[in-house]
């Protein structure tokens, strides 16, 4: 059987490639403290309960800007999302829900393929904080709570993936 396609998106900067590296478990990715770091694919391998998945992390998502790269990142992101079977959103406990999240939630909801929810950066173990609840609005189900930094939530949600 064919591996899965799982890709990675959502908005600049909220962990998408620290995320990519944690679950291949190499540094493939470049991770930095700015927006617009990933621009084009990239390609991974994870295995996850004896089953191998093809990961790719792609660049973020602005999908409303006209500038010529955040467009051509957006391009390719598209391309992934096209070519996934399951698509993990990732967004970010510490900035909250933002209007560009829901603009990426509609863009998913119009690719009909399945997605999950990761809400990254919540690096504290334990009860989830009330901000963590605000991503239900996104509309897509029930969140999971990850730290890509650490690790701590990725198995629960590979197990939805
Ligand atoms: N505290 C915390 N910081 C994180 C976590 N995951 C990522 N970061 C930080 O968030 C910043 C952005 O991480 P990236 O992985 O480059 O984010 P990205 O979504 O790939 O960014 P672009 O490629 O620019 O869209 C870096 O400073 C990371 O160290 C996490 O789980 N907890
Ligand atoms: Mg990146």
């Amino acid at each position: 059987m064919p591996k899965p396609v799982v890709a990675i998106v959502g908005r600049p900067n909220v962990g998408k490639s620290t995320l990519f590296n944690k679950l291949v478990g190499q540094r493939i990715a470049i991770v930095n403290d700015t927006p617009g770091v990933t621009r084009d694919r990239i390609f991974g391998e994870c295995e996850w309960r004896g089953r191998k998945i093809s990961l790719v992390d792609t660049g973020g998502i602005e999908p409303y800007s006209d500038d010529i790269i955040l467009k051509q990142m957006r391009r390719q992101a598209q391309l992934a999302i096209d070519a996934a079977d399951v698509i993990v959103l990732v967004t970010d406990l510490t900035s909250g829900v933002v209007a560009t999240d829901h603009d990426v939630a509609m863009m998913l909801q119009k690719s009909s393929r399945p997605v999950v929810l990761c809400v990254n950066k919540c690096d504290k173990v334990g009860e989830p904080e009330p901000a963590f609840y605000e991503f239900y609005n996104l509309g897509l189900g029930d969140p999971f709570a990850v730290s890509s930094l650490h690790g701590n939530g990725t198995g629960d949600m590979l197990d939805a993936v």
